[in-house]
């Protein structure tokens, strides 16, 4: 057996005053608890270090670089990776990220996403990823009580849903890849991420209690159920061990519902946390049950059949 032993870190709510100083703060305490519990790798949510800012608008948009990181690690950030050096933990943190960056027609400019690392024990970023899927609008909706302005704020990603195999606690080589919130919805995240033999996905999220934009009523039940339906199955299609971690609780007076989960290959539940406030579940995964799925029904190069799927990859 190959056993990464993993910790989801759920954070309450952080305000719209609260600084990040005070979010780190937490998540290093958190990593502290992981660590203690023999955890190797930590799961923190998306937008990891502020409050969901999406919900407030700025007419300006450069006021919103408040809400930014300009370089990672950063004086803020950098006792996060002190401690992930100290306990020897690696880590996945989800950020907002401004980048100087050259854009498709060659521009260098200062470009906005939505972003998720995972970074080693030794505090070095292994792997980086920008959100795809962008839900809500780009401009203030008087017709929602609370603004969901992620289409305002953040460019698409760039980065494709790339998967690397890296060293991880006690394992050498771990396939790791990541989405984050809303893209766990798209079987197609999955897909492309199972294509590349993933092991573990790490999912961060803020999904608010109530769909603001529901042409009808959605049961609050059902926004759960939604979460947890898409990435049990994502985990299950795709033979993979899934950690999905959310900030939770009532942030400047909006509702997110928490629910963070471990799941594995077979898409079940293996930990679950139960309140809206910072809170640690582990589960000690076994690698190899990857194995089963991927080799019998969800062996992709014996079973799949893209000919058939050409409305999907535009063929
Ligand atoms: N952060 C994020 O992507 N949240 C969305 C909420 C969608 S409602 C506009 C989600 O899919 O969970």
């Amino acid at each position: 057996s190959r056993i990464l032993t993993v910790a989801a870190a759920q954070l309450g709510p952080i305000q719209k005053s609260e600084s990040r100083a005070v979010a780190v703060d937490r998540m290093v305490r958190l990593m502290e608890r992981a660590h203690k519990r023999g955890a190797e790798l930590v799961v923190y949510p998306e937008l990891a270090l502020t409050t969901f800012f999406p919900r407030h608008y700025h007419a300006d948009r450069a006021e919103a670089d408040r809400w930014f990181e300009e370089s990672m690690p950063s004086n803020e950030t950098a006792p996060l990776f002190a401690a992930a050096r100290r306990y020897g933990i690696g880590f996945h943190l989800g950020y907002a990220e401004i980048a100087q960056e050259a854009d498709a027609a060659g521009l260098v400019r200062r470009r906005h996403f939505n972003t998720a690392i995972l970074v080693s024990p030794a505090g070095e970023i292994l792997l980086k990823y920008r959100k795809v899927h962008l839900p809500g609008h780009a401009e203030f909706d008087p017709n929602r009580a609370v603004q969901h302005l992620e289409k305002r704020y953040f460019e698409v990603g760039n980065l494709g849903f790339p998967v690397i195999r890296a060293p991880m606690g006690g394992q050498p080589g771990v396939n790791m890849g990541m989405m984050i919130c809303n893209d766990r919805r798209w079987p197609e995240a999955w897909r492309v991420l199972g294509l590349q033999s993933v092991e573990l996905v790490m999912v961060g999220y803020n999904t608010p209690s109530t769909n603001q934009a529901a042409a009808g009523f959605e049961a609050h039940h059902l926004r759960v159920f939604h979460s947890h339906l898409s990435v049990q199955a994502g985990a299950y299609q795709n033979a993979t061990f899934a950690v999905a971690v959310a900030k939770a609780g009532t942030e400047d007076g909006c509702e997110l519902f928490g629910h963070s989960i471990i799941v594995n290959p077979q898409g079940e539940i293996m930990a679950q946390a139960t309140s809206w406030d910072d809170e640690l579940i582990t589960a000690d995964c076994d690698l190899d049950m990857c194995r089963l799925g991927r080799t019998t029904i969800f062996a992709f190069d014996k079973h799949r059949r893209p000919e058939a799927y050409g409305r999907i990859t535009g063929q």
